[in-house]
């Protein structure tokens, strides 16, 4: 991590180098401090890594970058596949959450999922659609965020996961954060901060 009492500079090789802040007694009076011990960091990736991990950024909250549930697109454990597929294809989403009749998280379902499920021998058998139901078939295993989670951690959460869905502190579903409104923040604070 790079050090408060230092300067960092590139040279013309991009390399970063440090100079550390050193306490210095000057015999005749009084005690000064000096850029005085240098050395070689790291290249360009290790600084903007370090600018990133001091940042306020990531500890800061992710509510507002929630898409909120009244513009996700979403299915219910009981829908039929064929009910789930029209949505999947009208929304133009690969995968998208399902909830309960409570309004809670209970797995997202993708179009891979139906079509993998409807697989036969030697065709899709697309008429088992409608007597299939969303529960049977959708992903269970999925995040889960709280909307005071840091940003850090949808962060690390994200590289795994195109969406995470957030819930409130009763477990009701709040909406998603996207891949993409993470990757536009973060590239928004290094373009302001270059
Ligand atoms: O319909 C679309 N509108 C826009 N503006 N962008 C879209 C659309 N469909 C796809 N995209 C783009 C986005 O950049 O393609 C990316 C991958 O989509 P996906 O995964 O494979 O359908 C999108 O990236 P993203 O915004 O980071 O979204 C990541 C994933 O989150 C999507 C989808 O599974 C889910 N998602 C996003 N918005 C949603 C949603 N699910 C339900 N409702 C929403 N409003």
């Amino acid at each position: 991590m790079l050090d408060k009492n230092a300067i960092q500079f590139y040279d013309k090789d991009e390399k970063v180098w440090e100079l550390k802040k050193k306490r210095v007694t000057d015999q005749r009076c009084n005690q000064s401090s000096h850029f005085v011990e240098g050395s070689f960091y790291g290249g360009r990736e290790t600084m903007t890594i370090d600018r990133l991990k001091q940042s306020q950024l990531m500890s800061k909250e992710i509510s507002d970058l929630i898409i909120s549930h009244e513009k996700v697109a979403h299915v219910q454990l009981q829908n039929p596949l064929d009910h789930a597929l029209l949505i999947l294809i009208k929304s133009g989403y690969t995968a998208i959450p399902v909830l309960d009749n409570d309004f809670r998280v209970r797995g997202q379902i993708s179009k891979n999922e139906i079509l993998d499920s409807i697989l036969g021998l030697e065709r899709l058998e697309i008429e088992r659609l409608h007597d299939i139901t969303v529960e049977t078939v959708m992903k269970k295993k999925i995040p889960r965020l709280k909307t005071d989670t840091t940003f850090s951690k949808a962060l690390t959460t994200s590289i795994n996961h195109p969406f995470i869905c957030i819930e409130d502190e009763e477990a009701s579903f709040v909406g998603i954060l996207t891949r993409s409104s993470i990757l536009a923040l973060v590239n928004r604070y290094f373009q302001q901060s270059t």
